[in-house]
């Protein structure tokens, strides 16, 4: 069984182009995300949220010209915003780890990873196991689109300009411990990246062809070699949008409900036999996508699945 679980919500929505993923912690815990963790038998605190300055507050015109300037970085959009958000995270969670407890970041876009990698690695080498239908390796210098959730991996292996970052690069989390899986949207350039990275990638196929058990069992294997402990970025879009509508870029062709389930399961039956779960994220949930708050109520009860909730 895990420890205490402290929630740590992270309203961000610098990294996406979409609004309303600012409201995902929200929505998490109004979809119960305590009485789930409960029935999973975990004790879990509410640390609140990470105070997050609203992107109407901030200038982006003041962001694209003067960023480019002072950062040395072009493309790559509220890059100062998220970084003070990113550094204030990491506190947080190498705190929470400190005291003992175990920190569940609630997101906000996929930005806030870099944060969460950042502080879960450094006291640890750390593995990753990154649940997405996106790569999300894309540097400043690759991205299409600028958005820093497209990015948060080469922040946190310092690619590209995010090398002379220290609030980014995290350099004890090391590439051949990543694994991904349910990849399914890859750009161009970034398909390369990942061809000739590292990392292991279980793309959907991989997880047609084994089934989703064998492809989280084999992940975990190589996130744990060599490493302390694993932290565990789950976004909500490795899954069926049919079953997960609410999030800013929906790919079809995702895991099944039962898939997502048997995934963090397999996470869960893993953790009670040696305690490899360190960390972990959940992010990208967008209510404003979503008719019922159908993708925080997902969430909330994968997150009990990984903590041990069971059928029977
Ligand atoms: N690869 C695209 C880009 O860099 C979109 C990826 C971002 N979407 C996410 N992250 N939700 O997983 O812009
Ligand atoms: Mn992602
Ligand atoms: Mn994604
Ligand atoms: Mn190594």
């Amino acid at each position: 069984m895990v420890s205490t679980v402290r929630i740590l919500g992270t309203p961000m929505d610098y990294g996406a182009n979409r609004r309303g993923v600012d409201m995902g912690p929200s929505a998490i815990r109004y979809a119960g995300l305590a009485d789930e963790l409960e029935q999973a038998g975990v004790e879990s605190v509410d640390a609140g949220d990470l105070a997050v300055p609203r992107a109407e507050e901030i200038d982006l015109d003041r962001n694209v010209e003067e960023d480019a300037d002072i950062w040395g970085v072009d493309n790559a959009k509220y890059l100062p915003e998220i970084a003070d958000v990113s550094s204030r995270l990491a506190d947080r969670v190498d705190e929470t780890i400190a005291d003992g407890e175990f920190p569940l970041v609630l997101g906000g876009d996929h930005s806030v990873a870099i944060g969460s990698l950042h502080g879960a690695a450094r006291e640890a080498d750390l593995g990753v196991v990154w649940f997405d239908a996106h790569a999300d390796l894309n540097t400043p210098e690759t991205s299409p689109s600028g958005n820093v959730h497209g990015m948060p991996l080469a922040a946190t292996l310092g690619r590209g300009s995010f090398g002379e970052m220290g609030w980014a690069h995290a350099p004890r989390v090391q590439e051949d411990s990543i694994v991904y899986v349910g990849l399914r949207s890859i750009d161009d350039r970034e398909r390369e990246l990942v061809r000739d990275s590292e990392m292991t990638a279980f793309t959907m196929a991989d997880v047609d062809e084994r089934g989703m058990t064998s492809v989280v069992e084999e992940a975990l294997e190589i996130a744990t070699d060599g490493t302390d402990g694993v932290h565990v970025s789950f976004d909500l879009d490795v899954v069926e949008p049919k079953s997960a509508p609410g999030v800013g870029t929906p790919v079809r062709g995702g895991i099944t409900y039962r898939e997502a389930h048997a995934a963090l399961e397999t996470v869960s039956e893993r953790h009670e036999r040696d305690g490899v779960l360190r960390s972990m994220d959940v992010v990208e949930v967008n209510p404003i996508l979503d008719e019922a708050n159908e993708t925080a109520e997902l969430a909330a009860e994968l997150t009990a699945s990984a903590f041990g909730k069971r059928i029977l």
